[in-house]
């Protein structure tokens, strides 16, 4: 006779450790060598990003140390399309990667964790900086994204806070990469397929090879640079569906800011308007016919916006230069721009005195062929080489001579 089965007695809290939520996560796609091949490229965009931007922020910059360079004429405008294309790219890459490495998010502490120990901290430390790391790229994709679709739905300055967090994106970005340096270098050396930096319960096959996953990424990052780069590369026009100035314009020019976005009228171009350059007490009034009666000279320059557009144009007009020798203005002083605009940002600005001289700066009166039309500054714009287009003034009506 057999003794009965004792019944087991239904414990009523789990016994052993509950099996964490990271666990559930089981795809070996979701691996170090993924992460690591995704972020080194989301790196290089990054990388690439934040230098392009940097020399754009300074281009803006009113008392530059070191003068911003005219030459090349195209420099910020390839520069720029650098910067957006990079931000492009970086978001496929961004989302796959967070995609890869989240389950990391629901790790388990050390424990425990009401009592301070090294374990904890360096542990709390690295999840904090990756915090900060992946708060800011999201920021920075986003906030650029939304810039460059020219959509503006927040209160603060973007330029503002898209440089700020631009020091802190790089700032947690090489932290990051500093701390995983061993895994990275390790990863990077062996074949896609290792797993000896993986986590224990990432073994599942997964729906495609690692492989594929990756080639994937690589073809969205591609698509996300082809569908925006057509804003500043013109072959690429009819690829880029999310591109939002796609060379469509009057004069064959996108239009950024509209007169009447900016409250100036046909009228206030009319018989009454003058242009006044100033130095000190001296001051030189010129009425359209002056100053259509002025030697011209024509350039091809390209308007390029920091929002990520850019298209070229003939401009012809005047010297900067030939109407500051009407003041006798001695060379490399800088020059504050004066438009008839009464609303919004960008109506006054100043062009260095590097500009000024340049020969091939101009206060154009046409565009090809044509006399400017009024969303393009009619009656007179600046327009100079290898700046970023918020500087390129439109509606001017006062040049002042800066000491
Ligand atoms: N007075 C004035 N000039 C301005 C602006 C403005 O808002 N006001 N916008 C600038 C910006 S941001 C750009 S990109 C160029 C665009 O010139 P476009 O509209 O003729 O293409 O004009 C610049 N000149
Ligand atoms: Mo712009």
């Amino acid at each position: 006779m057999t003794a009965p089965e004792p019944t087991p007695v239904p414990s009523p809290v789990p016994r052993g450790p509950r099996p964490g939520v990271e666990e559930r996560f089981t795809s070996r796609l979701r691996s170090a060598a993924v992460a690591a091949r995704v972020g080194l490229w989301l790196g290089v965009c990054f990388g690439v990003a934040f230098l392009t931007g940097l020399l754009s922020h300074y281009a803006q910059v009113p008392d530059q140390p070191v003068a911003f360079p005219t030459v090349p004429v195209w420099g910020y405008r390839v520069s720029q399309g650098i910067h957006v294309a990079a931000g492009s790219a970086a978001v496929p890459l961004l989302l796959v990667k967070l995609w890869t490495v989240y389950p990391r998010l629901f790790e388990a502490l050390p424990r425990p964790l009401t009592r301070p120990s090294r374990a904890l901290l360096a542990t709390s430390l690295e999840r904090g900086s990756i915090a900060v790391l992946v708060a800011s790229a999201i920021f920075q994709l986003a906030s650029g994204l939304v810039n460059i679709t020219q959509w503006y739905p927040w209160g603060f300055s973007f330029r503002t806070s898209h440089y700020a967090l631009a020091w802190v994106a790089i700032g947690a970005l090489v932290v990051h990469v500093a701390v995983k340096l061993p895994v990275i270098r390790d990863v990077l050396g062996a074949p896609l397929e290792a797993s000896a930096h993986d986590r224990p319960t990432a073994t599942g096959p997964g729906p495609v090879s690692r492989r594929t996953l990756l080639r994937g990424t690589w073809a969205a990052a591609g698509a996300a640079v082809l569908l925006t780069a057509g804003a500043t590369v013109p072959w690429l026009r009819r690829v880029s569906v999310l591109a939002v100035r796609t060379g469509e314009g009057p004069q064959g020019v996108p239009v950024n800011r509209s007169a009447r976005a900016a409250g100036v009228t046909a009228a206030m171009g009319g018989a009454s308007y003058r242009l006044e350059v100033v130095r000190g007490d001296r001051v030189v009034s010129l009425s359209r016919a002056d100053l259509a009666g002025l030697a011209q000279r024509s350039r091809t320059l390209p308007i390029a916006c920091v929002e990520g557009w850019s298209a070229s144009g003939t401009w012809t007009g005047v010297p900067v230069r030939a109407l500051l020798d009407l003041v006798g203005a001695p060379a490399g002083g800088d020059v504050r721009v004066v438009s008839l605009q009464t609303r919004r940002a960008n109506a006054v600005t100043v062009l260095p005195g590097n500009f000024a001289d340049s020969p091939d700066a101009l206060l154009a009166l046409s565009l090809n062929g044509e006399p400017l039309s009024l969303d393009h500054g009619s009656p007179a714009r600046i327009i100079a080489p290898d700046r970023p287009g918020v500087l390129q003034t439109k509606w001017v009506t006062r040049l002042e001579v800066l000491a």
